[in-house]
Formats: C-alpha cells, sequence, structure tokens
C-alpha cells in the first residue's frame, strides 16, 4: 500500500464511525459529468469572426499568453484538462465555435458546422451541451435580441435560437446523451426604463417560438441574470421572469451562481426550484464585485451549492456546467482548477453523515447539528479525493500543474 492508500484506508474507518460509507461516495461521484464550458479556453471569442469583439456585458480580462486559436487548438487544450479530472465529462459549447471554410450567418448554422466537434467528442467519450450565441454580433449591439422591440432582429435570433436547438438534438442523438441548449441573451437597459412590460412579453412570445418543436435529444434550458455590464438597471430575463417560464412551459432553468445580488447565493434556491421542475442546470461560477465569472474556487458558496444537490438526492437531476472567463492566468490552469473544486466539493457533500445530521435536526438537537456539522470541516475528506484521483488516473494534489507547466512550454509559448 502506498501512501495514499494508507491514508485513504483511515479516513473510511473516521468516516464509518460517522455512518458514512466512502466507496458508496466515490461510486456516486463516478456518476457526475462535469461540463466544462469550451469558452475558457478562448476568453469567449468563438471562431466565427476571429478578433472581433466580445458584447453583451460580459468581459474576458488578462492577457495570458497561449490562448486556443483554432478549434483544433481548442479541442487539444481541453484534452488536456479531462486528463487531470478524474472520471469522464462533458463539454459544453457555443454557437460561435463552429468550424467553416465560409462566413455562416447564426441563423443558418447546421449540425454539419459541428462535425467536428462531434467527431472528437464521439472518439473521447464526452457528451456535448450546447448554447446559442445572443451576442457579440451587429444585431446585438443595441443590447436587444429576442425581446428586440424590431420584429426583423427578434425573428433572426429566434431563427438563430432554433438552430442551435436543432444542433442540440443532432449531438444528443449522435452521442446517445441529451444535449442541455441553453438560452442566455443579454437583453436589458443600462438606466431605469419606462417600460418593463413590453420586452418581457416579446421574450415570452419568442421563447415560445423557439421551443415550438419537440426534440427528443434535446433538454432545453432558460438563464435568468439580475445585471450585466451595460444593463444594470433592467434584465428582461429575470430569475422570476424566467422561473415562471421554467414552471410553466416545463423546461429546465439555469442558475448561475454570479448573477443575483453579491451576497445572494444559489445554493438555497436549489430545493425551491427542484419542487417544481424535474430538472435544473447549473452555471457554476464567482462572482466578484461586478464581474460574475471568476474561476470557481472552493468557498463556503461552492460547497453549499454542492450540499444542496446532494441532500436534495438530486445528482440525476442537476445537471452541472462551469460557466467562468479568466484570461489572466492558464487557461488550462483555469478550467482544471475549477472542474477539481467543483468535484471536490460533491465529493465532500457524499461524504455527510446526513442519517445523523437528519436526526439531531428531527429531535431537535440544534447543538449536536451545529457541533456536528463544525466537526465535519476538519474530516479527512482530501484523503478520499486523492485517491479518488490515483484510482482514475488523474494527478493527485498539485502534480497537474507539472502538466500543464509542460504543456505551456511545449504548445502554448508557441502561440
Ligand atoms: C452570461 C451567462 C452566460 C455566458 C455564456 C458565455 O452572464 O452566464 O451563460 O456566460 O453563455
Ligand atoms: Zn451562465
Amino acid at each position: 500500500m502506498n501512501n495514499i492508500e494508507q491514508a485513504y484506508a483511515q479516513a473510511k474507518e473516521r468516516y464509518a464511525t460517522l455512518g458514512v460509507d466512502t466507496e458508496k461516495a466515490l461510486a456516486a461521484l463516478e456518476k457526475v459529468a462535469i461540463s466544462l464550458h469550451c469558452w475558457q479556453g478562448d476568453d469567449v471569442g468563438g471562431f466565427e469572426n476571429p478578433g472581433g469583439e466580445l458584447t453583451g456585458g460580459i468581459a474576458a480580462t488578462g492577457n495570458y499568453p497561449g490562448k486556443a486559436r483554432s478549434a483544433d487548438e481548442l479541442r487539444r487544450d481541453l484534452d488536456v484538462a479531462y486528463r487531470l479530472l478524474p472520471g469522464s465529462h462533458r463539454l459544453n459549447l457555443h454557437a460561435i465555435y463552429l468550424e467553416s471554410d465560409k462566413p455562416v450567418e447564426r441563423n443558418a448554422i447546421e449540425p454539419k458546422h459541428f462535425s467536428a466537434w462531434l467527431d472528437w467528442a464521439k472518439e473521447k467519450g464526452h457528451g456535448v451541451d450546447f448554447n446559442p450565441t445572443c451576442f457579440s454580433h451587429p444585431l446585438a449591439n443595441d443590447g436587444f435580441t429576442l425581446s428586440h422591440r424590431d420584429p426583423a432582429i427578434r425573428q433572426f435570433w429566434i431563427e438563430h435560437c432554433i438552430a442551435s436547438r436543432k444542433i442540440g438534438d443532432y449531438f444528443g442523438k449522435e452521442l446517445g446523451t441529451p444535449a442541455v441548449t441553453n438560452i442566455w441573451i443579454p437583453d436589458g437597459y443600462k438606466d431605469t426604463p419606462a417600460d418593463r412590460t413590453t420586452p418581457r412579453r416579446l421574450l415570452l412570445e419568442a421563447l415560445d417560438t423557439v421551443l415550438a418543436e419537440k426534440l427528443s435529444h434535446n433538454l432545453d434550458a432558460v438563464e435568468p441574470k439580475l445585471f450585466g455590464i451595460g444593463s444594470e438597471s433592467y434584465v428582461t430575463g429575470s430569475m422570476e421572469f424566467y422561473t415562471g417560464y421554467a414552471v410553466s412551459r416545463k423546461v429546465l432553468l439555469t442558475l448561475d451562481s454570479g448573477h443575483f445580488h453579491p451576497t445572494e447565493t444559489i445554493a438555497d434556491k436549489i430545493s425551491s426550484v427542484l419542487i417544481y421542475l424535474d430538472e435544473i442546470l447549473l452555471h457554476v461560477s464567482r462572482g466578484v464585485r461586478w464581474d460574475s465569472d471568476h474561476v470557481v474556487t472552493f468557498n463556503d458558496d461552492l460547497q453549499a451549492i454542492a450540499q444542496e444537490i446532494v441532500r436534495a438526492d438530486a445528482l440525476n437531476r442537476v445537471h452541472i456546467g462551469l460557466d467562468y472567463f479568466d484570461a489572466s492566468i492558464n487557461r488550462i490552469a483555469a478550467w482544471t482548477i475549477g472542474a477539481r473544486n467543483t468535484l471536490r466539493a460533491l465529493l465532500n457533500a457524499l461524504l455527510e453523515p446526513r442519517q445523523m445530521l437528519n436526526q439531531f435536526e428531527a429531535d431537535g438537537d440544534f447543538s449536536s447539528r451545529l457541533a456536528l456539522q463544525e466537526e465535519l470541516k476538519v474530516m479527512p475528506a482530501g484523503a478520499i479525493w486523492d485517491f479518488y484521483c490515483l484510482k482514475h488516473g488523474a494527478p493527485v494534489g498539485m502534480a497537474f500543474m507539472d502538466v500543464i507547466k509542460d504543456y505551456e512550454k511545449t504548445e502554448l509559448v508557441k502561440r
């Protein structure tokens, strides 16, 4: 037995005294597929219009060398990130990551523009999720898309979203695992609107048109937001708007942890929305002041999100994607750190002595509940995580940075 196995054996015994079966926790974690967001690899640039400006009230800051300049480079970078994660995981693709010799308008995108992504996903065993790109485009420049007052512009974005759903369905069918196609639009006003209702009515109608056709390999999701840069005072697709929409239309609601008031977390929302919805999508992110998209760290917020999914027995109802873009550090490290943290948080949640905690609560023994919650913070979960990485051939501890540094030297610096 090596050190990691020894430490695991000891930790396993300690968890057993709390009634926790570590093997069961690991088996549950093995089934979790995190959807890695392709857009961390090139600062949300995409390959439709290289060098085009990122708009929509989101921003990637930093100038770290080595960003992917082509889909091939992006796939190679992703391959490195996936190797550093225990388990097998998904890819979250945006429409602007299409590949084509000639320019293709957004409302004319087709599955064929994503066939290289499909081949790659098939070969590597990744499920794929999809997103229409309703930003970084001249017809989105005045800040409105699906809720635009001009019917022609609205129609353009409706067609883009329909085309995107069909691509999601194509991936879902070809890969044998449904794609979640998530609609996020930036629509909103910088300053106080006179009429908050009209854009929302337009959005409702537009979404109903977009979602009219049933597609059996595609799951639809809608993503609310409180504000963006340049849409500080009003966002058409607010939490209340989309919660009502998702419940009434039976689609998924997306909770992005960076999309609420700076002190508001999504953890407490999960058990509420899961009462009304079969499935939801998470965009795990980290808000810092004005930015909603910092690399996910192992903070209280992340742990609370993981706990709420596990405590609700909802690992099979919650699709977990990452959503952040940091251009100031190695982009593969950004993917890897955020994804490993998310998995680690889920593992910690799976290692909770749920029965014991629930019993204390049911008995009204809140002193013991608090005492145990605090003791759990220093339980040897790290030893279980290390063992999990070892078992799945993923680097243990900081060793993943060696791989990244190496790849940086041999590949990224040349870009
Ligand atoms: C923006 C939303 C959205 C985007 C991606 C690129 O605030 O979170 O999900 O980050 O679609
Ligand atoms: Zn998001």
